[in-house]
């Protein structure tokens, strides 16, 4: 967590608003395998990191609510018992859409005032979107007294993403950033939303991002499309989720089913029995077979599930083409974003600035190395 964030949105707050505010850090989140299983009520196996949102919120006295949105200089008051979606791609409709989903609880929130700030990217496909909607609530939450457990603070981040951004997301995102345990991964039953944490020391191979630093447009109703592909086979399976599937099953209905889609269906039943080959990988410490599943993943968001992009493509085959990447995949809904890589940590550093180049010749744009920590999830900052 940066402690300049805290102290830059502490400051302002107190600028602001002439009063000392609660603070709150909500991570983003990494994913080392189970790519768009969560709303198929499969695996995922992400960990919360150390970038994410900084929160200064306190109540307000007066009959107006304020949200400033440090990063890019933007303010907006509103009143809450008049809250409704903003245009599409507003910040603001994550906070509205999390008061708005408390209010649907019928807890009562007062008018309160909010400032924050990042520094996940927008559109790196590490959710800085779960992290703000976690660190409201949570803020939320605290000031008045909402008796919110974190599981309920969860679904009412997950909501506020399906009925004011838009996106009929699944758990994973939310559930990460809110849970985080520092320096584990998670193995999350998005059915059961139990997780089990796993403690990750690759000893001399690590993770590392690399982001494309690219977002494609239509991805949020690419994701929606997905989403409702899965949830039309699973009902013509008659099963809840696809995650109830066997590859056996689908077969079955093969004939029954756009070949597009039966590859999306095949794809998901696949990518969850890695998630679970991945979490035995790791605790029998078989990197190798890790590495395999990653890689075997990234194959199946870029053939099958068709979510990938040229950008992500070249950065995995760049993974692919050095030895001392053990695997690497495109993280997160797709079209743009991070790359995950499992790489030698004596070897990290060349291998990244060795992509960069080859990024920067082949589409004339940078990309972005992160080093992460796993780290704990949306909490207080004292
Ligand atoms: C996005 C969504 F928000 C998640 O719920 C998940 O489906 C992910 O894409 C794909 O695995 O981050």
């Amino acid at each position: 967590m940066s402690t300049i964030l805290i102290n830059d949105v502490k400051t302002t707050f107190i600028n602001t608003f002439k009063t000392e505010p609660i603070l709150i850090f909500s991570p983003g989140r990494i994913n080392i395998i189970g790519e768009h299983t969560d709303y198929n009520d499969g695996f995922v196996f992400p960990a919360a990191v150390d970038k994410g949102i900084a929160a200064a919120m306190q109540k307000s006295d007066t009959n107006i609510s304020t949200a400033y949105a440090l990063d890019k200089d933007s303010r907006i008051e509103f009143e809450l018992d008049k809250l409704r979606p903003s245009a599409e791609g507003s910040w603001e409709n994550y906070i509205f859409g999390v008061v708005a989903e408390i209010q649907n609880k019928n807890k009562a929130v007062g008018n309160f005032n909010i400032v924050f700030k990042g520094d996940i990217p927008g559109g790196a496909g590490m959710s800085s979107s779960a992290a703000l909607e976690n660190s409201v609530v949570f803020g939320l939450n605290e000031l008045f007294n909402l008796g919110l457990t974190k599981h309920e603070m969860i679904l009412i981040s997950q909501k506020a993403e399906h009925n004011y951004v838009g996106v009929k997301c699944g758990i994973m995102d939310q559930y990460a950033s809110m849970f985080g345990i520092k320096d584990n991964a998670l193995l999350l039953d998005c059915r059961t939303v139990e997780s089990k944490p796993y403690k990750i020391d690759f000893k001399d191979h690590q993770l590392m991002l690399i982001n494309t630093n690219v977002k494609h447009s239509l991805s949020d109703s690419a994701y929606n499309d997905r989403r409702s592909a899965c949830e039309s086979i699973a009902e013509l399976l008659g099963i809840k989720a696809l995650r109830d599937a066997t590859e056996t099953d689908l077969e079955a209905i093969k004939d029954k089913v756009l070949p597009e889609n039966y590859q999306k269906a095949l794809y998901v039943i696949q990518e969850n029995n890695r998630a679970i080959r991945a979490s035995k990988a790791i605790e029998a410490n078989d990197l190798e077979t890790l590495g395999t599943l990653i890689f075997q993943s990234h194959n199946g968001l870029q053939h099958q599930y068709k979510v990938s992009c040229d950008e992500l493509d070249f950065l995995v085959d760049q993974a692919k083409a050095n030895d001392h990447v053990l695997g690497a995949r495109m993280m997160g809904g797709g079209f743009g974003g991070c790359t995950i890589n499992l790489v030698s940590k004596s070897e990290a550093k060349a291998f990244g600035e060795a992509a960069s180049i080859a990024y920067k010749n082949e589409f004339d744009k940078a990309c972005s190395i992160y080093f992460i920590k796993l780290s704990e999830g949306t909490h207080l900052v004292k």
